[in-house]
């Protein structure tokens, strides 16, 4: 069970430091401080309005001539600051729910043993300590069937705790046993309330100066519930023992689904997290830390995404601050996306139902609204980012001219279908937006001088190229048909024809499709033989960028594959310049190079980038960091570690695609990891060999296997496992 088990050590110096536990729309982080407990919180949906999105009116017409400029070969970057700078808007925060302090106050004397641990399989957090010959323990949980955070404090001895809440822009009454905190967000649009309920079976209660005060209490508990909009609702009154089994219950059965299990160094488990990611910066490989990370990965999916709450955002469920840099929102020109790479493959198919949702109930209405209104498109269009209003339009600056956001989520919606194939979800859930993406593009693209089908103005998301007006070499982000794009844009008509094919939905849109798809450009190999990130070879303004947008048909699309042996090798080149040039220097970009690598069939390449990730981009608590923390990197990295040991995206169940050499690497298992088709797999190797593996699937089907290099077919019964050794 190491591979469930976090241990920190030390108590939380600085907040991204801290415990994260989660239900989904709750969120909490504990400092686990012996004098004094900061316990931070989140409310989902504590999100302030953005400024007021300007009207649309006047843009359609700018952007047009915007594009004529670029077909003229112009860099739009100018004018479109000078033409367009008005339409570009700024989105609302996500917002802390603030801080429980607790003062407490013991027995004298020196404090030993002190834990911090986190038991990823149950979702409990602890922290434990001795004074003299008495253990005081903590005990932490987001109990999702309840919604209600849970603290208790025992102890072989009596504490005594004085309690006080802190947040800007709310009041704290405290009455009784309970604090209710009544609050609004920075845009004052949006109102919140948060409800604590103390309660102690041994300890007096008592409220001093509107502070709540427990005297002796060996076993104190603190029961948390948040709203929006709305009063919290009570907390759950359950006992404890009963509200503990539940929880247990609900986290594991999501979590016993799946591990990966490098044989590795099973001794380093003892060490704290701190001085593993210590040994990993000294050059030392730790494939125990993989399995952990791995499970983290999902344990962290579980906290922030749960059926009926929101998606996780760029911090999932955890922010500390009133206006949160990147506003904890959702970007999508990468990291909502990352954030449900790992869904499918590492068996949480449920916790991408908020994803579902929010794209469903929240980004098509409002992305149907700014397709009208900005590009007189049909369909549903969505920029760079969004929050919890339904944002579609173009914001921050020129690099927010990107219209692929929706396109590129839809693949999610697609993916889900492939891993498990069921008619209902693809035509009620997947299709419907699927269908307004390609209707978008059917409108929005336009022939260009070469006959084929453009995108743009647009850009290879937030890098620049550099070009000559008047003699003088100036940075662009601006650009037509760049390489992520089209690449976007083939798989989404790939999958939109296919779901068609199998629905029978709308065969006029389908033949329409068809012959866009059929008008897109080829991907293009520049003079070093790498794969173009733009339609010309351009001198690159920053070559070692962190987004690597044109791998995007290696991963996370799957049109890359060894069947396309150049253009595979183009994308090793192209990955090669960026790595060259310092690439991989933010948590998600090491992820997304991860991934590559193991699509690349690249173990040894994978696994450096996983130290690195370790080593540079990876916080004490096991946080990826940007910096600052950001989820996407921990969720990317999740699903590049299940990539490495499994693929199935080029016609077959591949094992072992990318097994680094490293002796740690060698010898393993993992189980429950799952490949489209729907089946579920756990293998097993030594010396670099499958050993064996067992394949489950959902339906009756025949699948093609590969494994040490050899191909075989397998039939499989439903539900009835079918073991295979070599
Ligand atoms: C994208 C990235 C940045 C950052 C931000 C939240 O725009 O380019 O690196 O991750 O999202």
């Amino acid at each position: 069970m190491e591979n469930f088990f976090l241990h920190l050590e030390n108590q939380a110096i600085n907040w991204e430091n801290a415990t994260p536990v989660g239900c989904g729309t709750l969120g909490a982080m504990l400092f686990g401080g012996v004098a004094q407990e900061r316990l931070q919180l989140n409310e989902e949906k504590i999100w302030a309005v953005g400024k007021k999105a300007p009207e649309a009116e006047g843009f359609y017409e700018r952007f047009q001539d915007l594009r004529a400029a670029l077909a003229r070969g112009e860099c739009g970057d100018a004018l479109a600051k000078e033409t367009l700078a008005d339409y570009f808007t700024r989105i609302g925060s996500f917002e802390t729910a603030g801080d429980l302090y607790l003062d407490i106050a013991h027995e004298e004397g020196e404090v030993t043993e002190y834990r911090r641990d986190l038991d990823l399989y149950h979702g409990i957090a602890t922290v434990s300590y001795r004074i003299g010959d008495r253990t005081y323990r903590r005990t932490l949980f987001a109990s999702y069937p309840q919604r209600t955070v849970v603290l208790r404090f025992d102890g072989d001895a009596p504490i005594s705790v004085r309690a006080r809440y802190q947040r800007e822009n709310a009041t704290v009454s405290t009455h009784a046993n309970e604090m209710t905190v009544s609050g609004k967000t920075a845009c004052g649009q949006h109102s919140f309330s948060v409800k604590l309920v103390f309660q102690t079976e041994d300890g007096v209660l008592s409220v001093e100066d509107g502070v709540l005060c427990v005297q002796q209490a060996k076993h104190l508990e603190i029961r948390i519930t948040a709203a929006t909009d709305a009063e919290a609702k009570e907390p759950a009154s359950l006992p404890y023992g009963e509200l503990l089994a539940e929880h247990k219950d609900d986290f594991s059965s999501l979590m016993k689904r799946a591990a990966v299990l490098y044989d590795g160094d099973p001794s380093l488990d003892a060490l704290p997290i701190p001085m593993r990611l210590a040994r990993v910066r000294e050059g030392k490989t730790d494939t125990h830390l993989v399995n952990l990370y791995f499970s983290f990965g999902r344990y962290l999916l579980v906290s922030s995404s749960r059926e009926g709450s929101l998606p996780a955002n760029l911090q999932g469920i955890w922010n500390d601050k009133v206006e949160a840099i990147w506003s904890s929102d959702y970007h999508t020109n990468i990291n909502l996306q990352m954030n449900y790479w790992h869904a499918e493959t590492a068996n949480l198919a449920e916790c991408a139902q908020p994803l579902f949702d929010y794209m469903n109930n929240y980004l098509l209405a409002g992305g149907q609204r700014a397709a009208k209104d900005f590009y007189h498109c049909r369909g549903t269009v969505l920029h760079h980012l969004s929050d919890i209003y339904g944002f579609a339009a173009p914001a921050d600056g020129v690099w927010g001219l990107w219209q692929m956001g929706a396109a590129w989520l839809s693949y999610a919606l697609w993916e889900h279908y492939l891993f498990s194939p069921n008619l209902d979800f693809l035509k009620n859930t997947a299709y419907p937006y699927m269908a307004e993406c390609v209707r978008f593009f059917l409108d929005f693209t336009f022939k260009d001088s070469e006959g084929h089908l453009a995108t743009g103005p647009s850009t290879s998301p937030e890098n620049r190229y550099f070009t000559q007006k008047n003699g003088e070499r100036i940075k662009c982000f601006l650009c037509l048909s760049p390489t992520m794009d089209i690449a976007i844009l083939r798989g989404l008509f790939d999958a939109y024809i296919a779901a068609e094919e199998l629905l029978h939905v709308n065969s006029e849109m389908l033949a329409e499709a068809k012959a866009a798809r059929a008008m897109l450009p080829e991907y293009k190999i520049g003079t070093r033989g790498q794969l173009l990130e733009w339609q010309k070879e351009y001198e690159e303004a920053e070559p070692g960028h962190r987004h690597i947008s044109h791998a995007f048909p290696l991963y996370p699309g799957w049109e890359i594959t060894r069947h396309t042996p150049d253009l595979m090798q183009a994308i090793r080149k192209s990955i090669e310049l960026r790595l060259a040039s310092g690439g991989g220097h933010t948590g998600w970009s090491c992820a997304w190079l991860i991934n590559l690598f193991a699509r690349l069939e690249d173990g040894d390449g994978a696994a450096e980038v996983i130290n690195k990730l370790l080593a540079n981009s990876t916080l004490d608590n096991l946080f990826d960091t940007h910096p600052p923390f950001q989820i996407d990197g921990n969720f990317g990295a999740t699903a590049a570690i299940a990539e490495m040991l499994l693929q199935s995206h080029a016609g077959e169940i591949a094992l072992l695609p990318a097994l680094p050499s490293l002796p740690e690497y060698q010898s393993g298992r993992f189980y429950g990891l799952r490949a489209r088709g729907g089946v579920t797999v756990d293998a097993e190797w030594k010396n670099g060999k499958t050993v064996s593996c067992t394949l489950c699937a959902e339906k009756d089907t025949t699948v093609s296997l590969s494994a040490n290099g050899t191909q075989s077919t397998v039939s499989l019964l439903a539900n009835t496992p079918k073991t295979l050794r070599f």
